[in-house]
């Protein structure tokens, strides 16, 4: 029999043959993956496709994701991300690892890079356990062509299959890895009749002994010409109680990808997308980005008028806290802080461009408030610190975590009040956190389940659009981008709200935030661009434009 190093070897060196890197290539993991022009993705394709096989190993054979996408970015681009086997993002001890093999200069520096991380980590080659990776991507067209060199990356670690699970969206992915290797029903029809099914559920427990107007059972959704739409369109039908309008569907020739459309234009641009016009004034509309892991809503309010009423990632979070606190409050009682019936500690995760009148408004409520870097990977895990922890960025992405042992206290809470106090508010409640357990994706922000969750808590409320919006008043916010030579020579700390490197940056943001009533101001580098992103806030739109302004230009003094 062949020596199984030998072969390995052999495997590898192939693999990474047909994809060599181009002179000059450097790719780098950032905050959610590699991402580049879509045509020049293969090697490092390639290259995620083997650490997700490695990785598969490590974990004893764990089912792990690959995902192609470059979410909210232009159609030319394309990107892979590595979903962990809990169906949240890559360990981040792993992007060391992951960057060093995407950028290994020959097929025999990644053959050394590959063996020497092996050894290292203890993962068998050539024979341990087997190996698992589940695969999607997104609409793009070269999302077929990096398919096959993920395919060829996994299938040269000896003993990994490759799973190609179809044209997803990345949520659903991330939703398919964790319920694989939970045990539970894993394909899409499941991940399907789960959603549709808790929203029903959700639907049916709306209490109706509450005054006030029917809510709009009208929803428009902006599905940013990706895959969030096509996936909406085919269970819509499915969706009772509310009358779903897809434009940007993302079917042939509605409009391309992500183009003046989906979440990322409508949160950045506070514009209605591209398809949107006087016809849709005063209806709720929704909007998704390429790979629909972000939810924004918006309203057009006047014909003449391209901007919009924005609800963000912080007030859906917001609305998503008052819904959640009401059913701890009815099974808990409001005001018994002893003996509770379901102790809960519950959480909510922000980052820096929270607008900060949703800090305020979440702190008045007597929220523990937590901060951490940009970038999903991050809140997620502060978020699994709670028995609830939701976290969203402005931007639309979050989700509402429970944790295992909390949703077997409240499983069986619900099974006691079903046969000591059925149909009564506290049983109601307990039935309502459960649903909402079902249907919000528990994996990562999932626009798709998100929404529906909006939907239900607004029907719950029996809440306008206007209700919503009228929680707190966003405080006016500007962001800009300044080009420097090198962007990792910004150090930040506090969860990237003040700047510890170049020495003097954060006395001169500290002196020009002074001058400003609810002045807030901060810089760091972008996780995916060569750039320092500048965010600043204020009482009104003027003063942002000002107080942004010269921040940026110190940093354009400073690192030019
Ligand atoms: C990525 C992140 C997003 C973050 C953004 C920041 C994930 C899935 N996506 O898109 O959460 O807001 O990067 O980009 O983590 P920036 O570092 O370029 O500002
Ligand atoms: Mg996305």
């Amino acid at each position: 029999m062949a020596d199984p190093g030998v072969e390995q070897r052999a495997a590898l060196l192939a693999a990474a043959s047909v994809f060599p890197l181009p002179d000059g290539a450097r790719f780098s993991y950032g905050t959610a993956g590699f991402r580049a022009e879509g045509s020049t993705m293969a090697p490092a394709v390639c290259r995620a496709g083997i650490v997700a096989a490695l990785r598969s190993l490590k974990l004893g054979g764990a089912s792990v994701g690959l995902v192609i996408t470059a979410s909210h970015n232009p159609v030319g681009d394309n990107g892979v991300k590595i979903v962990d086997a809990d169906g949240g993002m890559m360990s981040q001890a792993w992007e060391p690892f992951s960057d060093a093999l995407a950028n290994a200069p020959s097929p025999e520096a990644l053959v050394e890079l590959v063996l020497q991380f092996a050894k290292d980590e203890g993962i068998t080659l050539g024979g341990g356990p087997s190996a698992q990776v589940l695969l999607a991507r997104d609409t793009r067209p070269t999302g077929e062509y990096l398919l096959d060199a993920a395919v060829k990356g996994i299938n040269a670690i000896i003993g990994a299959t490759a799973l190609d699970m179809g044209i997803l969206t990345t949520p659903q992915l991330h939703w398919m890895v964790r319920s694989k290797n939970k045990s539970l029903k894993a394909s899409e029809e499941d991940y399907f009749t789960q959603v549709t099914e808790s929203f029903r559920h959700l639907l049916e427990l709306v209490p109706d002994d509450k005054y006030g107007d029917e809510l709009n059972k009208k929803l428009i959704v902006d599905g940013a010409n990706g895959i969030g739409g096509l996936k909406l369109e085919e269970i819509k039908t499915k969706l009772t109680g509310l009358h779903i309008h897809v434009k940007n569907s993302g079917k042939e020739g509605e409009g391309i990808l992500n183009e003046s459309c989906g979440a990322d234009f409508v949160q950045k641009e506070k514009v209605l997308p591209l398809g949107f016009g006087p016809e849709d004034i005063d209806v709720r509309c929704a909007s998704f980005d390429g790979d629909a892991d972000r939810l924004v809503y918006f309203r057009i309010t006047s014909p003449g008028n391209t901007t919009i009423d924005l609800v963000d990632g912080d007030k859906i979070l917001s609305l998503f806290v008052l819904f959640i606190r009401e059913q701890l409050d009815a099974i808990n009682g409001k005001d018994n802080q002893e003996n509770k019936v379901l102790p809960t500690r519950f959480g909510v995760v922000q980052t820096a461009y929270a607008n900060g009148a949703s800090t305020e408004f979440l702190k008045n409520l007597g929220l523990e408030v937590a901060f951490t870097s940009t970038g999903v990977k991050y809140l997620h895990k502060k978020a699994l610190e709670y028995d609830i922890g939701i976290y969203f960025e402005a931007n639309g992405h979050g989700t509402v975590l429970f944790s295992d042992e909390f949703i077997s206290r409240l499983e069986s809470l619900t099974t006691k009040l079903s046969s000591i106090a059925t149909g009564s508010a506290q049983h109601q409640a307990a039935l309502r956190l459960l649903a909402t357990s079902q249907l919000i994706n528990q994996a990562v922000g999932d626009a798709l389940s998100g929404m529906l969750l909006v939907e239900a808590v607004l029907q719950h409320k029996r809440w306008s659009f206007q209700n919503w919006c009228d929680l707190y008043t966003d405080l006016p916010s500007k962001q800009l981008k300044v080009k420097v030579k090198d962007r990792t020579s910004i150090v930040t700390t506090d969860a990237e709200r003040r700047v510890c490197q170049p020495s003097g940056l954060q006395e001169l943001i500290d002196t020009e935030v002074a001058n400003y009533c609810h002045g807030r101001c901060f810089v760091r580098p972008s996780g995916t661009e060569d750039v320092v992103r500048v965010y600043a806030e204020a009482s009104t739109m003027e003063a942002c434009d000002i107080l942004a302004k010269s921040v940026a230009q110190h940093v354009e003094r400073i690192l030019g």
